[in-house]
């Protein structure tokens, strides 16, 4: 139905539509504001190129056109969105404070000082200031982000990622698209436009970030300094009932096979990264992470410029070890029956735990990248090691 989850196929990042030239409308806007249509010419479309004003007296004649919508759905697309070599999106999903906001935004930073000769560049408008508000919060402020609304359909991210680690005349370029806030009630897929709009990105999201917080877990709950858990939860969730993970995980699944369409019964075969949130605050616990354990060594990936595998392996399992002594067995079989494509990873998107008004400490994430060089291997940009 919706376009196919191949890295080399763009889409509209709002209706997933697939994307050709034909397929959007362009206008010209001059220093006055005078926006008019441009239309393709037939060497445009021979050469697949971005359409010139050549209207007289248009103070912007002869240059290329500035702004370019979809003709299916009518959002504005940043003109340039049609060439890079390759389409990767992820969609983060997850009840509401499970930490998806504070993760992308941790992660987006860490990406762009990753130490890979990458530079990442917001596309639009749109991306530009959320980020930049975003980070000036986290990093100048040092305030947690802000909650996020349920049922509003979250703005896609669209960056542009230029690889230079050939040294190549031509670099490189990838489109990302991320999407930020699905799932935060998780029951149902409802009939609203916000939830069709979900549910596409969902669909035609290359991966899928499903974010779970250890802070949920009843043994958990019992083992931590009441200060930590409380400034590490939503303020709404402080006081509700620990969740059960394994009803989280079945409606979760549920949830994205009705965005997908996918048969009750049937293993989701999109890309998942399961993420545990909130390391930082398991860090001291009774029976949390030993301190040799791999998980809360730094991560290897971006040094080696590379996906290490059985560092990743290493981490899934002792993960999914951790969560068996926790008694979430059942947890992790409600995981392995809806997904067939699925790795666990653990994160801290700020590396310790807010105080009790929600300050950060100095912002130090740990092992933020390691879904994404997941999907970066599978999608063949970074070696798999
Ligand atoms: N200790 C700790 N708490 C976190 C971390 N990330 C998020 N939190 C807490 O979780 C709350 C909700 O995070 P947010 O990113 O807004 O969750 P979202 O609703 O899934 O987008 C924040 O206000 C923080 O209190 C983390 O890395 N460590
Ligand atoms: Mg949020
Ligand atoms: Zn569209
Ligand atoms: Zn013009």
């Amino acid at each position: 139905m919706f376009g196919s989850r191949s890295g080399s196929q763009p889409l509209c990042p709002h209706c997933l539509r697939k994307l050709k030239l034909s397929g959007m409308r362009f206008f010209c806007v001059t220093e006055d504001e005078r926006r008019h249509e441009v239309t393709l010419s037939l060497a445009d479309k021979f050469k697949k190129r971005l359409p010139v004003c050549r209207r007289n007296f248009c103070k912007n004649k002869g240059l290329t056109i500035r702004e370019a919508e979809c003709k299916h759905c009518g959002k504005p697309l940043p003109p340039q969105i049609l060439f890079h070599d390759k389409y990767l999106s992820f969609c983060a999903i997850g009840v509401a404070g499970a930490g998806k906001s504070s993760y992308l935004t941790t992660m987006l930073h860490e990406l762009k000082y990753s130490g890979l000769p990458w530079v990442l560049q917001p596309m639009d408008v749109a991306t530009t200031e959320t980020v930049q508000l975003r980070e000036h919060n986290v990093y100048e402020n040092r305030q947690c982000p802000e909650g996020t609304k349920s049922g509003i359909a979250p703005e896609p991210q669209l960056w542009t990622i230029l690889d230079n680690t050939e040294k190549l005349e031509q670099i490189p370029t990838y489109a990302l698209t991320v999407y930020d806030g699905a799932g935060e009630d998780c029951e149902h897929i409802g009939y609203t436009a916000a939830d069709a709009e979900i549910a596409r990105y969902i669909a035609g999201a290359g991966m899928l970030l499903i974010m779970f917080d250890p802070l949920l877990l009843s043994s958990v709950r019992g083992e931590i300094v009441p200060e930590i858990l409380n400034a590490s939860m939503a303020t709404e969730r402080q006081t509700s009932a620990p969740a059960n993970m394994v009803s989280m995980a079945n409606s979760l699944a549920n949830y994205i096979r009705q965005s997908c369409n996918i048969k009750p019964g049937k293993r989701i075969d999109s890309r998942a990264a399961i993420v545990l949130t909130k390391l930082d605050a398991l860090r001291d616990m009774p029976g949390g992470f030993g301190s040799s354990s791999a998980i809360m060594k730094e991560s290897p990936h971006a040094k080696a410029r590379g996906f290490v595998e059985s560092d990743s392996a290493m981490v899934d399992l002792e993960i999914r070890d951790w969560l068996n002594r926790q008694g979430e067995t059942a947890f992790l079989d409600a995981i392995d029956a809806n997904f067939k494509n699925v790795r666990v990873f653990g994160v801290s998107s700020f590396g310790n735990p807010p105080d009790r008004n929600k300050r950060l400490a100095k912002v130090r994430p740990h092992r933020v990248l390691d879904p994404i060089m997941w999907l970066l291997a599978a999608e063949g940009i970074i070696p798999q090691l």
